[in-house]
């Protein structure tokens, strides 16, 4: 059988929501920028260089739709927080953002993902507030887990979890760079997708 996702491919890029078309269901990627979400999408996908991943924080800058079967997307969307870059720009981003958040009926989930090491910074709570306040459904994910030394991942995953007023498991803990907990967060999505 073909791995899960495995046919994932880009589809379309887009500085509106409007310009998107019709799916079944989609699920995105939102978080701080450089938090790991276009890496995670190449690991979910195993293609190195699907999405485009930078040392640069500010890679992504389009809503980038990537499709599985005919009709289901992940979507991985620019990152928030980005300090440097002109403030009309910054307000740009965040209003495409906020238009494709809000106005995709086919959304399932928008998966939040934090960093494993630093917890949620204040731009994720606000984040996670908006999304409650909009009623769209969201999972927390702390990525980059690999930075967390052994002896302290336990207590950091409880701590992140904590912090979000969860529990533990309610948090998906995964590393691109080295694999951790990939194959399940692929079954995750592809249950969100109805595959
Ligand atoms: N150690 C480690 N580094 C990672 C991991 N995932 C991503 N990175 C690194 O983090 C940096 C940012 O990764 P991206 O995937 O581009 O992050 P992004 O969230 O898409 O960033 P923007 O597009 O700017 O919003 C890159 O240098 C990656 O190599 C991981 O699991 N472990
Ligand atoms: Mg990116």
């Amino acid at each position: 059988m073909a791995q899960l996702l495995g046919d994932l491919h880009f589809l379309i890029s887009a500085s509106d929501v409007k310009q998107l078309g019709v799916c079944y269901a989609e699920a995105a990627f939102v978080g701080r920028s450089n938090v790991g979400k276009s890496s995670l999408l190449n690991a979910v996908a195993q293609q190195k260089q699907l999405a485009r991943v930078s040392k640069t924080p500010g890679r992504t800058r389009l809503i980038n739709v990537f499709q599985t079967g005919s009709d289901r997307w992940i979507i991985d969307l620019p990152g928030y927080g980005f300090a440097s870059g002109p403030t009309d720009e910054r307000a740009s981003w965040q209003a495409m953002i906020e238009g494709y958040l809000t106005g995709r009926r086919s959304l399932r989930l928008v998966f939040v993902l934090i960093d494993a090491e630093v917890g949620p910074t204040k731009l994720d709570f606000q984040m996670i507030d908006w999304l409650r306040s909009m009623d769209l459904p969201y999972r927390a994910v702390a990525t980059k887990t690999d930075r967390v030394k052994i002896s302290k991942q336990l207590f950091q995953r409880k701590e992140v979890a904590a912090k979000l007023g969860l529990f533990p498991n309610d948090i998906a803990w995964v590393s691109s760079a080295k694999g951790t907990g990939i194959a399940d967060f692929r079954r995750e999505i592809a249950a969100v997708l109805e595959i």
